[in-house]
């Protein structure tokens, strides 16, 4: 499949061999800072977009046509399995997501169902058109959301600034946990490896709220689901990268689960992250993705550093330490990514 591949500047850094370049894309590429984007969305609601294949590539392909970026992202959501499992999900305007029916005890998680990929069956049709469409001009990268991010969702009932009841949970009823993530975690797997028999390049596995666990409970509630599933791919020709916010604390353990890539956020010294991993493991990141609220030259400034300071290091994609915001202007989105094109080493 990647032979195929017309730029595989992502997939040989994931694999820690030589560019001439570090490979450019950005966590929420494809959303609300596009008005492109909205062109489409204004027509259909989000999981409309997400759940029919041809919307689906359309997303996709703008920040491929319009940013230039070295790979793309699958639109869709790290909600669908949760959605697929029995969460009555919806996406309000202004609220983001929400489940009608959290799970909060053993009878909610009774009802989760494990066996549920026909539900996602059109994601597997959505890489397919993607793929399509994309002719091999950049990778594409499937994803799904970690089972601690996950289950924090489905218990808050959305999303939560605090996560009080999800690790009042954790630390009041631990077993009730385990079996919830467990549930998750084999649905993750399953769906993972329907996106890799689907023909994606890479895939992304991201436990954006890790960052509120503490190192014991990352390691028991987190960690060991993410190794779980990460260690049951069929992952030869497909690198793994592995994305949380907190990874400037967990990127020991994240590393433990043997992912091609860790993809960091921005508190850490990307450099110190990389010289602390194993040979060979690549990282990703790890610009704060507020710089590009910045002046032309300071993003650019900023940019430049990090390349310095990574300068003689194979296996390192650019990328933001978590995703772009909806109100960060476009222009300067594109600009960063002209000025990391431009770079070499
Ligand atoms: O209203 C809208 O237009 C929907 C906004 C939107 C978009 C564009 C949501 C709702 N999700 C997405 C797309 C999306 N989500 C992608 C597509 C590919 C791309 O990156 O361009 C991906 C990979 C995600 C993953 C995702 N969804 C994460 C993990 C990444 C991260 O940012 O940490 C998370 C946490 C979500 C949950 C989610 N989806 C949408 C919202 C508003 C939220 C809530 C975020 C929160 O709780 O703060």
């Amino acid at each position: 499949m990647n032979n195929s591949l017309k730029n595989d500047l992502l997939i040989r850094a994931a694999l820690a061999q030589p560019t001439e370049r570090p490979p450019v894309w950005m966590m929420r590429q494809a959303g609300r800072f596009m008005k492109e984007y909205w062109e489409i969305k204004n027509k259909y609601s989000f999981l409309e977009m997400c759940k029919t294949p041809e919307i689906a590539a359309d997303v996709t392909m703008l920040p491929i046509d319009l940013l230039g970026v070295d790979a793309a992202i699958l639109f869709s959501d790290i909600l669908v399995t949760a959605e697929a499992m029995g969460g009555d999900l919806s996406f309000e305007q202004g609220v983001g997501p929400r489940f009608s029916n959290p799970v909060r005890n053993l009878q909610d998680a009774e009802k989760l169902s494990v066996d549920c990929l026909d539900k996602l069956q059109y994601v597997a049709d959505a890489i397919k058109v993607i793929q399509q469409r994309l002719d091999g001009k950049v990778p594409l990268i499937g994803f799904a959301g970690a089972p601690f991010t996950i289950l924090s969702y489905l218990v808050e009932g959305g999303s939560s600034k605090d996560f009080k009841l999800t690790k009042t949970l954790l630390n009041n009823e631990p077993a009730l946990a385990h079996n919830i993530l467990q549930k998750i975690a084999d649905v993750t797997v399953a769906y993972l490896n329907m996106q890799i028999d689907a023909g994606v390049n890479a895939l992304q596995l991201f436990d954006s709220w890790a960052l509120a666990l503490s190192w014991n409970d990352y390691k028991e509630f987190a960690h060991q689901y993410n190794d779980y599933i990460i260690s049951r791919l069929n992952r030869e020709h497909v690198p793994v990268i592995s994305f949380c916010k907190g990874s400037s604390v967990f990127a020991p353990l994240m590393a433990e689960t043997k992912p091609n890539v860790v993809s960091v956020d921005w508190n850490a010294d990307l450099l110190n992250i990389k010289k602390a991993l194993p040979a060979g493991m690549a990282v990703q990141g790890n610009l704060d993705p507020f710089v590009l609220y910045a002046d032309k030259p300071v993003i650019k400034k900023k940019i430049l550093d990090l390349f310095e300071r990574m300068r003689g290091e194979e296996g390192f994609i650019f990328n933001l330490g978590h995703g772009i915001m909806p109100d960060i202007p476009f222009d300067n989105v594109k600009y960063a990514v002209e000025v990391i094109k431009e770079f070499r080493y």
